[in-house]
């Protein structure tokens, strides 16, 4: 099996790219320059015309959406733990997974590039707030919900890497995490994580090598 995966550095292809990690799948990774608009041109365009990472590239077909390449790798590795194997709580892991992917990401999306939603206005300060309140309301819930655990479930699973990921773009863009004690406790837990530690050092990497060929 030939698996390859289209990431881009601080985006959420890096939970599809943990998740690999976690269950020791032989994967190659294509590291593609949002700033060069390597998404946008016609070679990434045949393999996602929504020109969106992760893309996961199997035997020559491809997977996009998290919560989708999430599920084919609980399918694929059935001996690693991805997603909970209690038929309720599986369901409710995708549940959770699908929250992070529609409910807290276009939040995200908005504050990351508030000019997509506002057009030619300058009015990008509400667009901002109101994404800003939406997300703090999600990291509430997210709160109570993870109370004292260590994990969502109760045992690892892609719902906090998922999560994970999410809770970082807010921090990047300004949100802070200390309001949400569990949040901010779970959030450096998962960052203490091997698969985790592992992309932050490929992350890294990646974003030195685009730098440097910009000098070049
Ligand atoms: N629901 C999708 C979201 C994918 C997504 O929006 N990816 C962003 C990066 S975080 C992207 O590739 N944006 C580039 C674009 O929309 O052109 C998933 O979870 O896979």
């Amino acid at each position: 099996m030939v698996i390859t995966l289209y990431y881009a550095p601080v985006t959420c292809a890096m939970v599809s790219w943990i998740m690999l990690n976690e269950v020791h799948a032989e994967f190659q990774t294509i590291d593609l320059n949002f700033r060069k608009k390597d998404h946008r041109k016609t070679e990434y365009l045949t393999i996602n015309p929504l020109h969106k990472v992760p893309a996961l590239v199997v035997n020559e077909k491809v997977l996009t959406e998290n919560v989708a390449i999430i599920q084919w790798i609980n399918a694929t590795f059935p001996n690693e733990v991805v997603l909970p194997t209690n038929p309720w709580e599986h369901f409710k892991a995708i549940s959770l997974l699908s929250w992070c992917s529609s409910g807290i990401h276009p939040f995200l999306t908005r504050m990351n590039n508030p000019k997509k939603i506002v057009g030619g206005s300058d009015n990008t300060d509400s667009v901002i707030q109101i994404a800003t309140t939406e997300i703090n309301e999600c990291l509430q819930v997210a709160d109570i919900m993870l109370g004292k655990k260590e994990f969502f479930f109760n045992n690892f699973s892609a719902v906090d890497v998922h999560f994970f990921w999410c809770c970082r773009r807010a921090t990047q863009f300004g949100i802070a995490l200390k309001r949400f004690r569990n949040v901010q406790r779970h959030f450096h837990f998962i960052s203490q994580r091997q698969s985790v530690k592992k992309l932050l050092h490929y992350e890294a990497s990646v974003i030195q090598k685009f730098e440097t060929s910009q000098k070049a």
